[in-house]
């Protein structure tokens, strides 16, 4: 990971801090707000176009399938449940760029462009090609807080990342025939401690559990066949949560316990 530019802010994560005075910040707040409405929503009981895509154990995936203008942008919808992690942990690692080449596996370089505090950063990331379409990269802001309310009933805290492109900064491609693409993603976590438990007690690893929600919607940017692109988010989207998963399950093992 490359940094182009660096500040030291050091606020407290979720506040807002600093990036309340950044001109991206209104889009930034309504973004994660929408977002976190929309992971909050059900995937119902197929009425409304939701599909199940990947059924493994405690992972279920959901697509929708959607076409603008010939583009495949199929909304996907992903629940998860995971032990031995804490919302906050799981989170961290998301957000953090210096773990992401350890989880990240469609990933060729990720770039800072800009640290707007330390719970929001400017990214430009290109990724894998896929012989024969066009590389792709994804230039977006990414902001990481603590949610405090309209938790569920068994949560005892809440955290989310949210990922949304932005033309804001207008960094040309690393590599001129990349193709942009537009996404948004959001990654909902809450932490479910035993019944009677609270974070104030002495815990083990194996009394947490990490609910997950991850939805994303990726517009590839150019045409790229039907067919083939559903084929690589039907393989990709499972293999990311389950190693992304597995990489934090294993960074905190043996680490204490950070809510
Ligand atoms: O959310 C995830 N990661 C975050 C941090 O990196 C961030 C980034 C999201 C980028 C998602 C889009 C990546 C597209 C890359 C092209 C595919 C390369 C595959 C290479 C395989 C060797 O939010 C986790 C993201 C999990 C990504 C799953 C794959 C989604 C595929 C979407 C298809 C995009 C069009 C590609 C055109 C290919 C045509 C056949």
């Amino acid at each position: 990971v490359q940094t182009e530019e660096n500040d030291s802010n050091l606020e407290e994560f979720g506040t807002g801090g600093p990036a309340r005075n950044h001109v991206l910040w209104s889009e930034i707040d309504r973004v994660c707000s929408e977002q976190l409405r929309y992971a909050r929503e059900g995937v119902g009981q197929g009425g409304n176009g939701w599909q199940i895509f990947a059924d493994e154990g405690e992972i279920k995936m959901y697509k929708r399938e959607e076409e603008v203008n010939g583009l495949v942008m199929d909304p996907l919808k992903a629940y998860h449940s995971v032990n031995g992690v804490t919302a906050r942990e799981m989170c961290h690692y998301f957000f953090m760029p210096e773990f992401r080449n350890e989880w990240e596996t469609t990933l060729e370089d990720c770039t800072i462009l800009e640290k707007i505090s330390s719970d929001t950063f400017v990214f430009l990331q290109t990724h894998k090609r896929i012989w024969p379409a066009s590389q792709r990269d994804a230039l977006f802001w990414s902001h990481m807080r603590k949610i405090t309310d309209g938790l569920d009933e068994d949560a005892i805290d809440m955290w989310v990342v949210c990922n949304n492109s932005t033309e804001y900064s207008k960094q040309e491609s690393k590599n001129s025939k990349c193709v942009r693409i537009f996404l948004t993603v959001i990654l909902a976590c809450q932490t479910l401690l035993p019944p009677g438990k609270t974070k104030n007690d002495k815990l083990s690893r194996d009394e947490l559990t990490c609910k997950i929600t991850y939805c994303s919607v990726v517009n590839p940017g150019g045409w790229a066949p039907a067919s083939a692109l559903r084929a690589v988010y039907k393989r990709e989207y499972p293999k990311f949560l389950k190693r992304f998963t597995g990489y934090v399950i294993d960074q905190c093992k043996d680490n204490p316990i950070m809510f």
